[in-house]
This record gives structure tokens, C-alpha cells and sequence, in this order.
């Protein structure tokens, strides 16, 4: 069944979160955000969101209920086949999720569409002052999540299917990508720093890929796994989960052997 959500706003004023109300249908001009308003916030085109359940695609919902933006959301429940053959027709040559229509652009890159989306619509939520210590780090993060941490803990559970890890690396690997995150949360709530920010929501993904294939040993990470508790608290993440992935997770990757990486713990 093909699934195209809209997220009705009421008309987004002044920065102001508003409730989001999901209906089924295809997104009108009257669904455009057409507030003239204070710095960051500039008139938004139609937004849709080509997802995969389970996936990255899952950051740029969870951004839009955060901020109470409108978007319409395409996938195909249950066939990620079939959601990926969607994505393939509109971005044949770069078929990823997330891929974003945001007017008549066609976007890719999760971090790059929700950073152009926080600077032209956000208003100045979900981004820590620009004069703080926490902006800095809420930008290591969201480009910390894919260049270091997805990067190397996809590398890693390539390899370590075919090959499962004798020693540990002289590079920086998985277990050492994810300790870096975890010492930062052991002196701050967020990612984001003071508050959540972006960042946390980019970071998850990669987060959860580490622990849940096994790559890392969950257990080795309290504060993580504190932050990811108060992660699945928040409203927005509820409400992204239930139109996002219906159903649960769908098509999971096979975890690697449980023991794989406590196999080079020191
Ligand atoms: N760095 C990109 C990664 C996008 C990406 O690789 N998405 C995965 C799903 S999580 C995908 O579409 N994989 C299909 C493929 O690589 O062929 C982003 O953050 O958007």
C-alpha cells in the first residue's frame, strides 16, 4: 500500500512550534508555509520527504514534526523495493534515502538538507546560539554522525562480516568512534550540548547501527543508552515512528556474531 502522508501545520507564525496533524493526501499550495517573518524563517515550498522505512530518511521526518513543518512522506509500507523504486524514478542517478523534493530541487545528503532547512525555515530552533560553545559542537556532531561515525562503522561491519575482527585497528574504529560520542555525553545531555539540537537527531542512526548490529557493545555505553531512553520520550520521535515505520522495523540488516566486538576489547 502506497502511503502518502501530509502533515497539515496551522499557518507557522513567528518561530512558533505548532501541532501537526497527519491526514492522507497530496500536498496543496495551501499547505505552503507563507508567513513573512523574522530572520531564518522564509517562505517554504512543498516538501516531500522519499523514505525507507527504518532508514536515514527517518532524520528528515523527525525534523519536520520537531519544527511542525508541513511535508508529504512517500514510501511504500512493508516493500522497500518498492519505496526504493519510487526514489529511483524521481533520482535515478543518485537513488539514496533520504531524497527530498524541495520544490522543484531534488535533494540528497541528510545532514545538508536538514542544516538548509533549519537555516531558511527553522527560525532559529533546534540550532544552539550561534555565539555558544554549543554551536561548535552541535556542528561536530551532525557532521561527525555520517563522516566519522556511520562511515566507519559501515566500513567496519563490511569487513568484520567477512572477517571478524582479530585485534583492534590502529586506525580509529567503530569502538572508538562511539566512545568519543560517549565521553561527550558524560558531561552533556545533549549533542546539541545544553538542549537538543540537530545534531542528536543525526546522530541516532548511526548510533543505533553500531549497537544493534553489534558492531560495539551496547553495554559499554551507559550514557548513550540514557540519551537514546530520552531520545524515544520526546513527542516528535513518537510521532516520527508511527508514520515513518508503522509497522517496526522492516528489512534489518543481519547483527554481526553478539561477541564481534567485545573480540577486541583490551
Ligand atoms: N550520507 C547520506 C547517506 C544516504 C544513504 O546511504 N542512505 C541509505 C539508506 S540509510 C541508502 O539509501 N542506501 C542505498 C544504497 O546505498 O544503495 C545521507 O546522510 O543522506
Amino acid at each position: 500500500m502506497k502511503q502518502l502522508f501530509v502533515t497539515n501545520t496551522k499557518r507557522f507564525l513567528l518561530a512558533i512550534a505548532l501541532s501537526v496533524t497527519a491526514v492522507f493526501g497530496v500536498a496543496t499550495p495551501s499547505a505552503q508555509v507563507e508567513a513573512q517573518s523574522p530572520a531564518g524563517v522564509l517562505p517554504m515550498p512543498e516538501i516531500t520527504i522519499y523514505h525507507l522505512e527504518g532508514r536515514r530518511s527517518e532524520r528528515l521526518v523527525w525534523l519536520m514534526e520537531e519544527l511542525g513543518l508541513p511535508y508529504t512522506l512517500n514510501f511504500t509500507r512493508g516493500d522497500l523495493a518498492a519505496s526504493m523504486a519510487a526514489i529511483r524514478a524521481i533520482n535515478p542517478a543518485m537513488p539514496v534515502a533520504p531524497t527530498v523534493t524541495y520544490g522543484d530541487q531534488v535533494l540528497v545528503e541528510s545532514g545538508a538538507i536538514i542544516e538548509m532547512i533549519l537555516a531558511r525555515h527553522g527560525g532559529g530552533r533546534l540550532v544552539p546560539p550561534l555565539a555558544s560553545p554549543d554551536f561548535a559542537t552541535h556542528l561536530l556532531w551532525i557532521h561527525y554522525s555520517e563522516g566519522s561515525l556511520a562511515s566507519r562503522a559501515i566500513a567496519d561491519y563490511r569487513v568484520w562480516q567477512i572477517q571478524p575482527p582479530q585485534q583492534r585497528s590502529p586506525l580509529v574504529d567503530s569502538e572508538g568512534v562511539v566512545q568519543f560520542a560517549e565521553n561527550f555525553l558524560a558531561d552533556n545531555p545533549w549533542f546539541g550540548g545544553a538542549e537538543f539540537s540537530a545534531a542528536d537527531i543525526m546522530m541516532l542512526f548511526p548510533i543505533n547501527f553500531a549497537m544493534n548490529l553489534n558492531i560495539v557493545n551496547k553495554a559499554q555505553f551507559p550514557h548513550i543508552n540514557a540519551w537514546i531512553s530520552k531520545i524515544e520520550a520526546r513527542p516528535a520521535y513518537q510521532a516520527m515512528l508511527a508514520k515513518a515505520r508503522p509497522d517496526g522495523m522492516v528489512g534489518s540488516l543481519p547483527a554481526l556474531p553478539a561477541n564481534a566486538s567485545r573480540a577486541v576489547t583490551p
